[in-house]
């Protein structure tokens, strides 16, 4: 129970730091047995739909919207998702990612929880939409940020421009922090994944830990410092890879 009207969150105009305390849960329509916290969508001012399923027992969410691709990580428990003939089993920390051109089919025989990003997908003249695939975190190569080992990152989707977006898990050793206050034509919506420290979002400084949300929109100056004796990750999502007249 929350007292006193007290609470992390805070919502700008330039950003968004949503603590689990706040969040409200609600389903699509087709959802069976699951519902929906949907953290970032356009009326806050997004171009993409970021949310969390939370599935019971048979728990099966409706697909994504049409023309919008969608990737999908798993935080707890278990999903099955269908491409085509072949059906994934996918436990925490295995993400998808799936094109426009395929319907996702996410279906939890014994519950769980997953984080998912739609965006409306912009196709490059003469490129093809990306395959669908299902591959798990944990194996992805990290690579150091600025050099600096203590900052490591996976790029979860390939680079190559038939992607529209990029989602990417930041890994940072205690006292790890970006190297700058960077400030870019990207937006971001961000899961922190374990560990903590302060977010520097505009010229506000926000304590964050697991389970926090935040949206940054183009342009909102942005940092982070990890704290704490463990090390820290958070998953990121950005638009990439197209021109910002499109
Ligand atoms: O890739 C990025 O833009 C990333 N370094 N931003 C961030 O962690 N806030
Ligand atoms: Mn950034």
């Amino acid at each position: 129970m929350q007292h006193l009207g007290f609470t992390r969150t805070s919502v700008k105009h330039d950003h968004a730091l949503l603590t689990p305390d706040s969040f409200i849960r609600a389903a699509f329509p087709g959802d069976k047995a699951a519902t929906r916290v949907v953290h970032l969508s356009p009326p806050l001012g997004a171009a993409f739909t970021m949310y969390t399923v939370e599935a019971s027992a048979n728990g099966k969410i409706a697909p994504q919207l049409e023309g919008h691709s969608a990737f999908v990580m798993v935080l707890e428990g278990e999903f099955a998702l269908k491409l085509g003939k072949k059906t994934h089993r996918l436990e925490a920390g295995h993400y998808a990612f799936i094109p426009a051109n395929v319907a996702m089919q996410l279906i939890s025989k014994s519950g769980g929880r997953a984080v998912v990003f739609e965006k409306p997908y912009q196709q490059l003249e003469g490129v093809k939409l990306p395959a669908a695939f299902v591959a798990d975190s944990s194996t992805v190569a990290k690579s150091a940020l600025n050099d600096d080992p203590a900052l490591q990152v996976q790029l979860l989707l390939p680079a190559d421009t038939s992607f529209d977006f990029a989602v990417n898990i930041m890994n940072f050793q205690p006292g790890a922090h970006l190297h700058l206050v960077e400030t870019h034509v990207m937006e971001h919506g961000l899961l922190m994944l374990e560990g903590g420290g302060i977010y520097r979002l505009g010229n506000a400084f926000h304590p964050v830990t697991q389970g926090d949300v935040i949206y940054m929109a183009p342009y909102c100056p942005q940092w982070f410092g990890a704290l704490g004796k463990t090390p820290s990750s958070y998953l990121l999502y950005k638009d990439w890879n197209r021109h910002p007249l499109e």
